[in-house]
């Protein structure tokens, strides 16, 4: 005779377990009864596909809603810069120039209210007949406008509903902050990032909201790129180019399509400028980001526009792209001068500063900075090049440009708005002083954040009818010695400057 070995159930647990009963405990583990015992272990996983993205973008790794499994998706980024390159959601590269309105991107059926806009018009001073002048996104009740225009050295212009706001800006459903160079929107309840630079745009979607959803001149992101090139009419043409002017809007005047005939290559073209993009400079965004449409548009611009200029705009999208996926690059120091980038005063460049400066007011530093939010995942330590107030000074506020030393600000909290505001210290008028020396001037020097003056030596030549006063070492008094040309002509006598000219006679 056999006998069954007998089990032991769990029944000291609230509830009580029979022996073999399996249950989900918190998070992601799972508890087994197993003899009387507990045994516990993480959820089963299925294992995820390797996928191949056709934009040449790392996949990224998305968890399901319970935060425990996760499997590959492809990255949607659609890009453009240098007024003609355009890189569609799934890869394809293709140039366009169109002065209208255009669909960047709209949804095919709609689920998320969302849409972006691009509007070019004519340039001011560039190679190209036309710019991108601002990019528009449709969400939900609000209609985001940004644009980038030197006002009183804000570079940016940015309108929430016609109403123009300062960075960084914060509603319920998104952020929007600038660098001076890059601004950057991002809307958490839909994973959409966009970076917008004024020659240039980046869409970046998450593949599993938007995925086989989108249609306009970034194309349908579908991790396929033969329908790319898809009008509104669903119709698929053979190049994008023909498709990216039918994607003009409604209400936009949008003269026909002149495609301008392409200047001819010159057959010795010195494009090694553009050799940066595939240099060790790029060395840690080689392995995350393809740069081989980047380097393509970059020579063809040196080529055609004859100005080795031109291929910064190529190399400052790769960067951007490259920040976009977590790897800054500092590459303008190694071209040598060629795309430095200049600040409007008193900001500095930053090769790789944070989206969001630290201001003098309290209030703003902990909502934009020090706070932990939906955002924050968003933009995790990212970091992308901008115009910064220099060492030993901090922004007055974010809606100012004024950068004062550190220290040198009074903050008061604000009977009406509640929020601490910030201003220059208050300084007493400087006391009243007369250099009478020969040689010496008023200097203002700032002590403890106010202006002092005193007896500084004179830096500053006198140019009086063609003569200027050079001190003599050693004497109480100088000479005069002639330092320009005298001509006349018609009865008239004229002082020149060395190196110009009058009546187109070179002297
Ligand atoms: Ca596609």
């Amino acid at each position: 005779m056999t006998t069954t070995p007998s089990t032991k159930d769990c029944l000291y647990l609230k509830p009580p377990r029979k022996d073999g009963d399996v249950w989900k405990k918190s998070g992601c583990l799972i508890g087994t009864c197993r003899n009387g015992e507990v045994i516990t272990t993480h959820i089963e996983c299925p294992i995820p596909e390797p996928i191949v993205c056709a934009n040449n973008f790392a996949p990224v790794k998305v968890y399901d809603h319970g935060g425990c499994c996760w499997h590959y998706e492809c990255q949607c980024v659609c890009y453009g810069w240098g007024v003609t390159h355009y890189v569609t959601f799934d890869g394809t590269f293709y140039n366009f120039q169109g002065g209208c309105s255009y669909w960047l991107v709209k949804e095919v059926f709609p689920r998320y209210g969302f849409s972006v806009m691009i509007t070019n018009n004519e340039c001011a001073h560039s190679h190209f007949s036309t710019c991108p002048h601002s990019i528009t996104v449709f969400y939900h009740q609000y209609t985001i406008y940004m644009s980038q225009i030197n006002h009183h050295g804000i570079f940016t212009n940015i309108m929430v509903n016609g109403k123009t706001v300062y960075c960084a800006h914060q509603t319920a459903l998104f952020q929007i902050t600038t660098t001076g160079i890059n601004t950057v929107l991002v809307i958490p309840g839909i994973k959409v990032k966009i970076t917008f630079s004024g020659l240039s745009f980046n869409i970046n979607l998450p593949f599993s909201l938007f995925g086989g959803n989108t249609q306009g001149q970034c194309g349908n992101c579908d991790n396929n790129r033969a329908d790319d090139c898809t009008v509104p009419s669903t119709h698929i043409k053979s190049s994008c180019v023909a498709m990216a002017h039918e994607w003009h809007t409604n209400d936009s005047y949008c003269p026909p399509l002149v495609i301008p005939t392409p200047k001819p290559t010159p057959i010795h073209c010195d494009c090694s400028v553009c050799d940066i993009i595939k240099s060790k400079v790029f060395q840690q965004c080689h392995g995350v980001l393809d740069y081989h449409a980047f380097f393509t548009a970059c020579q063809l611009h040196v080529c055609t526009a004859d100005d080795p200029h031109v291929a910064c705009l190529s190399i400052q999208q790769y960067a951007a792209s490259c920040a976009e996926v977590g790897v800054c690059i500092d590459w303008r120091s190694a071209t040598h001068g060629l795309c430095d980038y200049h600040c409007p005063s008193p900001k500095v460049y930053v090769a790789c500063g944070p989206l969001v400066e630290h201001t003098c007011d309290s209030w703003f530093n902990l909502k934009f900075i020090y706070t932990s939010n939906d955002f924050t995942p968003m933009l995790l330590n990212q970091r992308m090049e901008g115009c910064y107030c220099p060492n030993g000074t901090t922004l007055l506020s974010s809606f100012s440009n004024e950068c004062v030393p550190k220290g040198c600000e009074l903050c008061r909290c604000d009977e009406d708005t509640l929020h601490v505001v910030c201003l220059p210290k208050p300084c007493p008028p400087p006391h009243p002083l007369f250099c009478e020396h020969h040689g010496q001037v008023l200097v203002t020097d700032i002590v403890d954040c106010c202006p002092r003056h005193r007896c500084g030596k004179s830096h500053i030549t006198f140019i009086i009818n063609g003569y200027e006063y050079q001190l003599v070492p050693g004497q109480c008094c100088g000479r005069c010695v002639q330092c320009s040309c005298f001509v006349t002509l018609a009865n008239v006598t004229h002082t020149l400057q060395v190196d110009l000219t009058v009546f187109n006679i070179k002297l």
